[in-house]
Parts: C-alpha cells; sequence; structure tokens
C-alpha cells in the first residue's frame, strides 16, 4: 500500500497543444475507457460530452507514469466529474461499468458496424437504426439507397476497416509522387495525418500535395485524380474543388472544421506485397480467380457445387492480390503549406486545442489555410510549422509529441 503522501503529483498544462503527448501511453487502461465514451458520444451527435471525454482521455496520455491512486489526480485540469467518477470505477474494479453496458448495447454495436461503411456518418446511422437497421445483411436486405460512396464503403468494408500499415502508407506515397511527377514536375507531397504523427497503422493515409511556384498547383488534382484513374489505381474518388477564395466568412474562419482546399477522398486499389517488394511483375494485376480455384476441386451434385462455390470464393478472397486503402489527398498553394501541414498533421483534438488556444489566449484565428491576428487586424505568414508555434506564443511540438 502506497500512502497518499508517497504518491507522485502531476502538473499539466490544461491545453493539449501546451504538452507533449507521444504515443508512448502509461494509462490506456483509463485512455481507452475514456475514448469509448467519447466515440460513443459523437456517434449519438452529443458533441459537447465528447469533446469533454476526448480532453480526459488527452490530458491522461500526457501522463508520464501509471495512474494508480485517485489522490495523483488531484488539481489537474480537463477532468470533469464524469470522466473522474469512469477513471474512478477502472482504478478500483479494472473496468467501468458505464463502458462495458456500453460495449454491450445493441444501439452502440449497430452505430460502430453502421458508421464502419465509408460515407456513413452518425445521421445516417441513426436513421437506419430507427427502421431496424442494425447490421450489413440488415442493410443489403432493407433495399435502401446507398450513394456512391457507401455503395463503395459497403464493397469494401472488410479491406477498408482493417488498419492501414505504414509500408502500405508509403508504398501509396510513392504511387501518389508518381502521379504528381507525370502530370506536373517539381511538386511535393507530403505523408501527413497520423502516420506523420510517428503511428505504425492508421485509418487511412493522408497526403498534402504543393507546388514550391505559386499558382503552378491550381488544377493539379483533375490531373493526378485523371492520372491514377488512367493506371488503374482508384476504386473510388470524389474531388471536390477548392472554396477558399469565394468564401465570404474569411479565410481564418470556415464555417466549420473542414478546410476549403482542393481535395480528394478516394479509395486506392493497392497491390499487395508491393509494400515490401518491387520487384514483383506487373502480371500479376491480371491474375484472375480462376488461378486460385484448386484442381482437385470438382463437383458431382448441386450441394457440392454450392460447397465449391463456397470455397471458391474463400479461396479467391485469401489468395487476393490487391486491397482497398482510403486515402486523402489535399493540394495547398504554398503560401498557404505550412498551415496546412500543421492542420493535416492532427491529432483532431491536438488541432481543436491549438484553435481554441488561438481564439481564446491569443485573439488569433488560426485555420489550414492561414493565421489571422484580431488584435493587428492582419494575417501572419509563415513558411513552417516553427513558426506558427511562435506566433501563438507555444512552444514548438514536434508532430511525433501531437498525439493528444
Ligand atoms: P484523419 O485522417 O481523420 O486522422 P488521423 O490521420 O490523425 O488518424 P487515422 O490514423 O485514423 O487516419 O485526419 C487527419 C487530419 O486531417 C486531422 O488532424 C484533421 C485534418 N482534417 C482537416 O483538416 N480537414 C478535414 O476536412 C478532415 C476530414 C481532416
Ligand atoms: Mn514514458
Ligand atoms: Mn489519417
Ligand atoms: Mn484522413
Amino acid at each position: 500500500q502506497i500512502s497518499e503522501a508517497e504518491v507522485a503529483l502531476f502538473s499539466v498544462s490544461s491545453y493539449a497543444c501546451q504538452r507533449r503527448t507521444t504515443l508512448d501511453n502509461h494509462n490506456s487502461n483509463l485512455t481507452d475507457a475514456l475514448s469509448l465514451l467519447a466515440e460513443n458520444a459523437e456517434l449519438n451527435n452529443e458533441d459537447g460530452r465528447g469533446v469533454a471525454f476526448r480532453r480526459a482521455a488527452a490530458l491522461m496520455k500526457a501522463l508520464p507514469t501509471q495512474v494508480i491512486s485517485m489522490s495523483q489526480l488531484r488539481g489537474l485540469p480537463c477532468l470533469g466529474e464524469h470522466s473522474l467518477r469512469v477513471i474512478k470505477d477502472v482504478l478500483e474494479n479494472g473496468v467501468s461499468s458505464e463502458v462495458e453496458s456500453t460495449k454491450q448495447s445493441k444501439r452502440y454495436k449497430a452505430l460502430k458496424i453502421l458508421t464502419g461503411i465509408f460515407g456513413v456518418g452518425a445521421k445516417t446511422a441513426d436513421r437506419w437504426i430507427r427502421e431496424g437497421i442494425y447490421n450489413l445483411e440488415q442493410l443489403r436486405d432493407s433495399g435502401q439507397t446507398l450513394n456512391r460512396a457507401q455503395k463503395s464503403g459497403l464493397e469494401h468494408y472488410d479491406d477498408l476497416n482493417e488498419p492501414v500499415t505504414k509500408a502500405e502508407a508509403d508504398a501509396i506515397g510513392e504511387i501518389v509522387q508518381k502521379a504528381v511527377d507525370s502530370v506536373l514536375t517539381g511538386s511535393q507531397v507530403a505523408l501527413t495525418g497520423g502516420f506523420r504523427r510517428g503511428k505504425l497503422t492508421g485509418h487511412d493515409v493522408d497526403f498534402l500535395i504543393t507546388h514550391p511556384e505559386e499558382g503552378k498547383e491550381v488544377g493539379l488534382m483533375p490531373k493526378v485524380v485523371a492520372w491514377l484513374e488512367s493506371q488503374g489505381f482508384l476504386l473510388y474518388q470524389k474531388t471536390t474543388r477548392n472554396s477558399y477564395l469565394e468564401s465570404k466568412d474569411g479565410p481564418a474562419r470556415p464555417a466549420s472544421n473542414m478546410d476549403r482546399f482542393e481535395r480528394c477522398f478516394s479509395i486506392f486499389k493497392l497491390t499487395k506485397g508491393k509494400e515490401q517488394e518491387s520487384t514483383q511483375p506487373e502480371e500479376q494485376n491480371d491474375l484472375k480467380t480462376k488461378d486460385v480455384l484448386r484442381p482437385h476441386m470438382q463437383a458431382d451434385t448441386d450441394q457440392q457445387l454450392c460447397e465449391l462455390s463456397k470455397n471458391y470464393q474463400m479461396e479467391a478472397a485469401s489468395h487476393k492480390i490487391w486491397r482497398a486503402v482510403r486515402v486523402d489527398l489535399v493540394v495547398s498553394p504554398i503560401s498557404q503549406f505550412a498551415f496546412a501541414v500543421l492542420g493535416w498533421t492532427g491529432s483532431k483534438l491536438f488541432e481543436r486545442e491549438l484553435r481554441r488556444w488561438a481564439g481564446h489566449e491569443k485573439n488569433m484565428s488560426l485555420s489550414s489555410h492561414a493565421l489571422f491576428d484580431n488584435t493587428q487586424n492582419k494575417y501572419l505568414r509563415a513558411t513552417s510549422e516553427e513558426e506558427i508555434f511562435a506566433y501563438l506564443g507555444l512552444e514548438y511540438i514536434p508532430p511525433s509529441e501531437r498525439n493528444a
């Protein structure tokens, strides 16, 4: 037993952007619980609750050692009554009863399955649940009209719910680099998102594309997408044009957290094994399902034929030589590149906290496009992330320490 006087007390800043949060998490038992409740709140469109749990989870991620007693948490910011109750439950009982009952609930399970479909958000999932749809089979049987994204998402459901590895991200990075080189020499590609923060896996791969000569990047995305499509690399794509210049609410204050860059949500067709070995012959792409049907598979009866067909499908799936991977492409003019890199590196909570810090503590507006100083009434130019942190009066936090 440890006496209260012996337990280490922590001193932690209240904004996540003031803290160094690595992937080395000493309190995953607590952050898993809080993150699940955050996710559940978000899935139920309770954004305020979601943010409160995210902030609490982020604070626990930043602690340098494992928490063993509630008394260690005295004086810490970001921990509301509800979060403290959950933490206490985990510390005393090993699990949180609220987390356990949430995980077991029919609604949470259905929300997870349905929003696991690319193109399906919390609102759509909620509507389907109210119509009695709780899983993919019921969705397929329901005859619901799906949009193009959702059809693609359903088709590639298993692949898209399988974490993307760093090796796969790098393989896709090479393809994207080849694409931009082919359509505009001198273009640059930067890996952003979770992989830039050092994560080993992700739910997608995020790239930011620019050109050192301002203006050269205009119209780049459609050309890149056309090249990728012509080479058979895209299973799905939806390109949104840049709406930054025509926005009325001022560039640093977009209507939502969504930025206005020209961007492309896509699903890549990635040849398996490519990420480790690039010497494989291109013919691999043309491997037909018949090639994986074993010669001993011969059907005499209908039942055997049915079995055979099932085996055939399983064989085909296990021998599939490509997989679907979600990829986000964004094009930024070089003048906004530092802001775009900062905005697209994440984590989402780190970004949210940066903007909150800028507004509340510095009277500035930060977006993925620009930083506006409301006191001086002017934009602050930057060519590096370091400069932006300096304008904000924050110590520079490298990407690997933005895992809040
Ligand atoms: P994500 O790809 O959603 O998240 P991630 O890369 O951190 O994690 P994962 O491994 O699950 O993919 O978003 C990456 C960053 O992009 C995130 O910090 C927020 C930012 N972003 C925008 O700036 N605008 C947008 O419209 C979206 C969707 C994300
Ligand atoms: Mn450590
Ligand atoms: Mn990502
Ligand atoms: Mn993304």
